[in-house]
């Protein structure tokens, strides 16, 4: 039987999840485009010093490829790229990646996608999947004189590895989950190191383990001990999700955690003070370090929170008219994550503008579908983002239902699946209106619009996304040619 041929833009962890679903379900018609020359996404893109997940690898990990040789309960990011890359060898799905192909545009016509990439190929395919990620387009703030610095200045995702910290003076613009991790890295080499923070974050111990070789035994020779551990973290996450999605007092207990930690590692009361959050905690991302709050209390770093009136070519000015003197500027500013299409160009039925559609915030029914744009499927769509726990979870949930349309669409009388307006609208109507009780709406972050609609977050717990999403529910969707 000749299946629906799919094309799958972006080979990190999404694009890899839904390639080895497709393939284990017999399904090889597909090709993904990856615009790099390798696999990876964020953890290719992310090399930052001390660039690592703040989620535990037994659940940051695909359910279906458990890894004994994890270095560590937090790995860093080269071992996270390896483990993607190593896994997607083993399923024999990079045979399927064009390199060095970056999907430009996408157009629905006559029952088919035809999409155009950079290197002037055209592709075309029964459905389309763009699994592009919403943290993959680094932003840079919108302060004046961006640019006019007279050193090296980079955004934390595209590190500049030729630049010499050492005996230098850096400034960081940025204090999220980024910044938190290389920040202690570089103040051992550079001379000054003077943060900028907007706002602080709330910053929880990471519970770290090495490894060591007779736990490598017993998650190789005994898989449950390692699945416990895996349970272990997903309970915790849930609970820490369901604090966040309206549950509020829950998170008190962390809170008082958070203090402690400052207490214990920042004696100089006026840093403390400054360093405190204001806001409910979990509105922004929690962060899990053990280093950074010793690495700000440390000689050589000091904390501005003065507002950036303007970025000089010799530094950093703020209101207060200080220039704060830098050699090397690293902004880490976080992603353009609202802009889910990015560069992206995506026409559906009638010649409709996907850009257009999502004007006002994108939205998808499950995140991943969208009236009038057939046979597309998002991966880490519109509101499928969590505040707490594992995106491959969800990435695999999303993998799973895109098979079952894909096995659908290979009924030989079967040419699209457009799911209703009226499904979405109030699939969307819901998920707005529970995440209006969830922390999300309590401070500005990269989760919320500037008009205040959370339009990257999944309002419930993962076990509801898991149960929402199993089975493709047709009569949710216009079938042509049934
Ligand atoms: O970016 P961010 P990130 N002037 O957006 C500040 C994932 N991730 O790269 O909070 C001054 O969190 C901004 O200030 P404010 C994870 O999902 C995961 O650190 O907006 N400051 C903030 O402090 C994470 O959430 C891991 O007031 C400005 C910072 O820049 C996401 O990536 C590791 C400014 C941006 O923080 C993004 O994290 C790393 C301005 N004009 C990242 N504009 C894991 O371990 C922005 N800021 C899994």
């Amino acid at each position: 039987m000749s299946t629906a041929s799919v094309l799958i833009a972006g080979s990190g962890f999404g694009g890899i999840a839904l390639a080895i679903e497709l393939k284990r379900a017999g399904l090889h018609e597909f090709t993904v485009l990856e615009r790099a020359d390798e696999i990876g996404g964020v953890w290719r893109e992310n090399t930052y010093p001390g660039a690592a997940c703040d989620i535990p690898s037994p659940l940051y990990s695909f359910s279906f490829a458990p890894n004994p040789d994890w270095p560590r309960r937090y790995s860093g990011q080269a071992e996270i790229h390896a483990y993607l890359k190593r896994v997607a060898a083993e399923y024999g799905v990079d045979r399927h990646i064009r390199f060095g192909t970056e999907v430009t545009s996408a157009s629905f016509d006559n029952g088919r996608w035809t999409v155009e990439t950079s290197t002037g190929e055209t592709f075309e395919a029964t459905v389309f999947v763009p699994a592009t990620g919403q943290l993959s387009e680094p932003a840079l703030p919108n302060i004046r004189g961006l640019g006019s610095f007279d050193g090296p200045a980079f955004h934390s995702a595209r590190w500049n590895h030729d630049v010499d910290l050492s005996g230098k003076r850096v400034a960081v613009i940025g204090t999220g989950a980024s910044a938190i991790q290389f920040v202690p890295e570089i103040r051992r080499d550079a001379r000054q190191v003077t943060v900028f923070q907007r706002t602080p974050p709330y910053i929880m111990a990471k519970n770290d383990t090495v490894y060591r070789r007779w736990h490598r035994f017993l998650f190789r020779h005994l898989p449950f001990t390692q699945l416990l551990g895996r349970l272990r973290i997903w309970l915790l996450a849930e609970y820490a999700t369901f604090a966040m999605t309206g549950h509020g007092l829950l998170t008190k207990p962390f809170e008082l955690r958070t203090e402690q930690l400052r207490r214990r590692h920042i004696k100089d009361p006026g840093l403390r003070a400054r360093i405190t959050p204001s806001y409910p905690m979990g509105c922004k991302r929690i962060l899990f370090t053990n280093d950074y709050l010793p690495a700000l209390a440390s000689p050589n770093v000091d904390v501005e929170t003065g507002t950036i009136a303007e970025i000089t070519p010799r530094g950093v000015r703020t209101e207060d008219g200080v220039e704060h003197e830098a050699d090397v500027l690293i902004y880490g500013t976080g992603f353009a994550a609202l802009d889910f299409l990015g560069p992206l160009k995506i026409r559906g039925l009638g010649g409709r503008d996907l850009a257009e559609v999502w004007a006002k915030g994108a939205r998808a029914h499950l995140g991943m579908t969208v009236p009038g744009f057939p046979n597309l499927f998002w991966m880490y769509g519109p509101n499928t983002n969590l505040g707490a726990g594992s995106i491959i979870y969800m990435l695999e949930r999303q993998a799973r239902y895109i098979r079952q349309a894909v096995e659908h669409l290979s009924r030989p009388s079967v040419s699209y699946l457009d799911v209703r307006p009226e499904v979405e609208q109030e699939y969307d109507e819901e998920i707005q209106s529970r995440l209006a009780g969830s922390v999300w709406t309590g401070c500005s972050s990269w989760y919320r619009q500037a008009d205040g609609r959370v339009s990257t977050n999944w309002p419930g717990l993962v076990s509801e996304y898991h149960l929402r999403t199993r089975r493709l529910r047709l009569s949710e969707f216009r079938t042509v040619g049934d």
